[in-house]
């Protein structure tokens, strides 16, 4: 797969990337060009607003973003773009809960695809983008059916496990 990235890995603040980094994580396994950047809906409006409006033209095809507290980002971004954009709550001093509400509670019109609060979200995002790209994108769905069998190999391995008792 060439260099040039399909999905826009968004976040808040650095304090977030611990989290945001599993989604990079995934979707080096699936071998899907992505990149990384720290934008803020409210401390650096303009440059995200920027950022969406010509996300699109440079051949990014969806937008993963996450954010914290009251987690605008997600938002702001899908108000200017036509991306699919999917968004990642982190977890806050309020459990999350904030993050959550603020993400996934868009109006009706400008949809932000939510996924779990922190990283099994930011995982969860990257699969799902995988997933959309997979529609078009032969190898990646290939990928994507060896993951799933993964999956099912472990659930095996821990009932080999349970054996034991
Ligand atoms: C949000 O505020 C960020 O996404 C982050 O989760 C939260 C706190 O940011 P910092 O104060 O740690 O920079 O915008």
């Amino acid at each position: 797969m060439s260099n040039k990235p399909i999905v826009s890995i968004i976040m808040g603040s650095d304090s977030d990337l611990a989290v945001m980094t599993e989604a990079s994580v995934v979707l080096k396994k699936f071998d899907i060009a992505h990149e990384i950047k720290i934008l803020s809906a409210h401390r650096s409006p303009e440059d995200t607003a920027e950022f969406a409006k010509s996300a699109k033209k440079r051949g990014i095809k969806i937008i993963i973003a996450g954010a914290g507290g009251a987690a605008h980002l997600a938002g702001v971004i899908a108000s200017h773009t036509i991306l699919p954009v999917i968004g990642v709550p982190m977890e806050s001093k309020l459990n999350g809960v904030d993050s959550l509400l603020s993400t996934v509670q868009m109006p009706a019109g400008v949809p932000v695809a939510t996924v779990a609060v922190g990283k099994a979200g930011a995982t969860n995002a990257a699969i799902l983008a995988a997933e959309i790209l997979a529609l078009s994108l032969e190898p990646i769905s290939k990928k994507l059916e060896e993951y799933k069998k993964e999956l099912v190999e472990k659930v095996k391995e821990k009932n080999k496990e349970l054996k034991k008792f």
